[in-house]
């Protein structure tokens, strides 16, 4: 790298054009040959690595086992239960040829794991003793997308976790559906400080394999909506083609009840667009593999003493897994440009009139709030500091939220609403067809409904009474 390029455009100008670029030169991705298919460079594999830890951990600790199921799905497997397919299929990419023999039976990638587990559910589960049944698995999926390919936020191969539980009664189901989207807003809002909009898809936008779907959804600085994790309650739809039946304590045969649940690398792409800003990505200290840099300023006649105490801080703050940029052959102000690219939370630059004084520079990468602070309290302050640039960044991004949200009273109203790239909260009946109307006239999709919450009156849209309190947005 002989020039360091900064980012050449403003986020609330031109956002998809920041973004790119923002993600590129923080050195997060590459390209691949592949349109939609991406390398994930070490600065984002390792958000993923942290995300994952996260997530799976306390998935872990409620009691959800991690398995592996293979890649490759048989037709008939797929297809079985076909409602749930039907508007997926033209996403679904097939094996079809080893060699140049033409396989009997073309095998798709998986595109989701439901059918292939199912089906061996289906001769694990023998009775209620071996409920629940909690399983979870990391993979990657494929799904031939269309429109175009968005790093993180749209891309045809992704990495997630997909869980696939199974009970014995609904009530047990419907209770981990609600707990699993509990983890997914602490996911959210406490690792990656963004704040989530929780609810019930609505039965137009629900996974047509569910009884019901769960989701958390959030809004991107352009204005645009976007679902961040979803949670199904499958009822037994499933269960019924799949034929996983148990015989209960009263020996009688009985279909179980199933839920699935996911998030992806798609979180990751929220979390870069939602706190990055004209100096590059912004990452929230908790999920920052190095939460701190340290700079020393390098003269020739000071150099080696001033190493040495660099060395020595870079020791004591390993908790922090700091980089040490002990490079000789790039300026300081360079390196401040890349390590704010890359969205280091706090830097610490350390010269030689800091150690004379016995103190250093700290630089808050969110505010740019610059501060002495003596080397003895560093440790107490770092800590701190870590904190509240957590709590800064939610605050911020829950307050974009709020401020993005409007009322509507009419289809004209919620139209204003998004066009102004807000979101609109209504009193709404919930039905299909009302929905495909506010879509034509709006370009609108629910994205949820609030729980605990009835609609007062009619609905915003139509002449029926309002069952659900629904936020409705321009979407992903
Ligand atoms: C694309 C092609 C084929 C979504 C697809 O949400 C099938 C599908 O079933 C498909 N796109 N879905 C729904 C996925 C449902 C569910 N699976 C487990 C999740 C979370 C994790």
């Amino acid at each position: 790298m002989a020039k360091q390029d900064g980012i050449t455009v403003k986020k609330d100008e031109n956002f998809s054009e920041w973004y790119t670029q923002v993600i590129l030169k923080a050195d997060l991705i590459d390209y691949s040959k592949v349109s939609g298919c991406l390398v994930f460079k070490p600065n984002s594999y390792s958000l993923w690595e942290e995300a994952q830890s996260y997530f799976d951990k306390k998935i872990k600790k409620d009691g959800v086992k991690n398995v592996y199921f293979p890649l490759l799905i048989p037709e008939k497997l797929l297809t079985k239960e076909s409602e749930h397919i039907e508007g997926f299929s033209p996403e679904v990419a097939w094996v079809t040829h080893t060699g140049d023999t033409k396989l009997s039976e073309r095998l798709a990638i998986r595109p989701t794991s439901e059918t292939i587990m199912y089906d061996s559910y289906s001769k694990w589960i023998r009775s209620w003793k071996d409920l629940p049944l909690r399983y979870n698995q990391w993979c990657s999926v494929v799904r031939w997308e269309f429109k175009n390919p968005v790093p993180f936020l749209r891309t045809r191969e992704f990495l997630w976790q997909e869980g696939h539980t199974v009970f014995a009664t609904q009530e047990e189901s419907k209770k981990e559906s609600h707990k699993i989207l509990e983890f997914y807003t602490d996911l959210f809002e406490k690792l990656y400080a963004v704040p989530m909009l929780k609810g019930m898809k609505s039965e137009k936008e629900k996974f047509a394999g569910a009884d019901y779907s769960l989701s958390v959804e959030t809004i991107l600085p352009n204005g645009k909506a976007i679902q961040g994790a979803t949670s199904h309650g499958l009822g037994q739809n499933f269960s019924k083609p799949f034929n996983i039946k148990f015989l209960d304590k009263n020996e009688k045969s009985q279909y179980a009840w199933q839920n699935s649940w996911g998030f992806s690398t798609r979180s990751l792409g929220i979390m870069l667009a939602v706190h990055g800003d004209e100096k590059g990505i912004v990452l929230p200290p908790k999920i920052a593999p190095n939460k701190i840099v340290i700079v020393p300023i390098l003269f020739t006649k000071t150099k080696d003493e001033v190493l040495k105490v660099s060395k020595e801080l870079a020791k004591t703050l390993k908790k922090y897994i700091p980089i040490h940029d002990d490079r000789e052959d790039y300026s300081a102000g360079w390196k401040f440009n890349e390590w704010e690219l890359k969205g280091i939370p706090i830097r610490i630059e350390l010269g030689p009139k800091d150690i004379e004084k016995k103190h250093v520079v700290l630089v808050r990468r969110d505010t740019n709030e610059k501060k002495f602070v003596k080397m003895s309290d560093l440790d107490k302050e770092i800590s701190s500091t870590l904190t509240d640039i957590q709590n800064n960044l939610f605050d911020k991004a829950k307050l974009f939220l709020d401020n993005s949200i409007g009322e509507a009273d009419s289809i004209s109203n919620l139209k204003k609403l998004v066009n102004d790239k807000k979101i609109g909260k209504v009193n709404w009946c919930g039905s299909v067809e009302c929905e495909g109307n506010i879509k034509e006239k709006t370009g609108a999709k629910s994205l949820n409904s609030e729980f605990n919450k009835v609609g007062k009156g009619k609905c915003f849209a139509c002449e029926s009474n309002s069952k659900f309190v629904t936020y409705f947005g321009k979407s992903y």
